[in-house]
């Protein structure tokens, strides 16, 4: 039977753990069980919540168990809004837990429709078969004119990097409105394209109210924007797997993580880093998940970031992969540990380790291509900076973070 599994870490001791779970799979399902007359609990019983293990994990601040139940998909309609508020509605105001994994049966995970492009797709669009990818972020765009922005995409362009996004917090304001600053984005690509003969993918922040969303995605799209921007947790996964699936918005999506953090940082409650920004963003549709890396100025645990690498990237033949995209606070003297790290697979993001770097953004965007290049061709940061002037003046900047 059609079904979804839940995984919970549930505060609890050992001999309280087993009721516990019993109390989970039924509050969230048919309620009160026991006090039903038999041929109530019969007809109840296809829809009743099934503890599948409970298992006491005595570590931490106190006593805890992984409690995996799964829930009868006849309780939900196929969509993320049903599904998080069954197995995660009431029960995630209720005291210390945990949702750790969701795993889904074959019939469910086929309403989900996974990335449009995904790692290959987005690979073929900027024209890169195997190295890392390079990002870079519009740094500082508030309060700028669209020279401003013109200039800077110039430089990024000029600088070799592979995908340029707005930066999240750039919403619609008069300076520079979506139907001015995408022209004059492409205008300064095609500039930069003359003499580097590459055309990054300019990613475009898609804002306002959730019913204009689409619209504004199509607008975009008509005016030209080769990939979007969504700031996917102020609006909702839903709301990502609406823009994936209409044939009009056809441009890779990038999730951005702002404000998952309060729902994913406490060790107790909350979703799991592996769920919430590698297997649901996946699901919903994202082509590139952005995350903080262990190493910035935001980081994250490493084991957290490897939870989410492997659930964009590991083979599932219902949804392509999806690109990983480390990010906040990276430098160029960074990239032999992030490859070691995470393999060629990603997306390296960098916004002020570009724009900042002592010889201005194209030099920032040189010294990451030329890392890139040197330790695809298995050498290390230090042996580059011996021919690559714009890496040696990044690390005397920002030091060199050895494998
Ligand atoms: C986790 C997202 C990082 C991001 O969006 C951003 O703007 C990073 O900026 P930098 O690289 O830290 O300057």
């Amino acid at each position: 039977m059609s079904h979804v599994t839940a995984t919970y870490l549930v505060k609890g001791k050992k001999e309280e753990l087993a009721k516990k779970a019993e109390g989970i799979a039924l509050g969230l399902t048919v309620g009160s069980w026991t006090e039903l007359p038999t041929i109530e609990q019969e007809q109840l019983k296809a829809h009743k919540g099934n503890v599948e293990q409970v298992e006491y994990v005595g570590e931490g601040r106190d006593e805890h168990g992984l409690i995996k139940i799964s829930y009868p998909s006849l309780n939900f309609s196929p969509d993320l809004p049903a599904i998080l508020t069954t197995v995660f509605g009431k029960l995630s105001l209720d005291g210390e837990v945990k949702l750790i994994d969701l795993n889904f049966s074959s019939e469910l995970k086929s309403y989900f429709p996974g990335p449009r492009y995904g790692i290959d797709g987005v690979r073929e669009l900027v024209e890169v078969k195997k190295r890392p990818l390079l990002m870079s972020i519009f740094k500082a765009a508030i309060g700028r004119d669209l020279d401003s922005l013109h200039e800077q995409m110039l430089l990024q362009a000029l600088g070799g990097v592979d995908i340029i996004k707005d930066d999240e917090i750039l919403f619609e304001n008069e300076k520079t409105p979506l139907e001015e600053r995408i022209p004059v984005c492409l205008a300064a690509i095609t500039e930069a394209a003359e003499s580097t003969g590459h055309r990054p993918l300019y990613a475009v922040n898609i804002t306002g109210r959730t019913s204009q969303l689409k619209d504004r995605a199509k607008q975009a799209i008509d005016l030209g924007a080769p990939a979007l921007l969504l700031n996917v947790f102020a609006y909702g996964l839903d709301v990502l797997q609406d823009l994936r699936e209409d044939t009009e918005i056809d441009v890779p999506i990038l999730a951005h993580p702002a404000v998952s953090g309060a729902m994913t940082s406490s060790a107790y409650y909350g979703f799991s880093h592996q769920l919430l920004l590698g297997k649901l963003l996946r699901m919903a549709g994202a082509d590139l998940v952005l995350f903080p890396s262990p190493y910035g100025n935001v980081a994250l645990e490493k084991d957290k970031v490897l939870g989410i690498v492997t659930s964009l990237t590991e083979q599932d033949d219902s949804y392509k992969k999806a690109f990983p995209v480390p990010s906040a606070g990276i430098h160029s003297g960074m990239t032999e540990k992030i490859i070691s790290d995470f393999g060629p697979d990603i997306v390296i993001n960098a916004g002020g380790g570009i724009h900042g770097h002592p010889g201005g953004a194209i030099a920032g965007g040189k010294a990451f291509r030329h890392a890139i290049d040197g330790v695809m061709e298995q050498k290390s940061l230090l042996e580059v900076a011996n021919t690559s002037i714009e890496l040696r003046q990044a690390i005397d900047a920002w030091g060199y973070l050895k494998p």
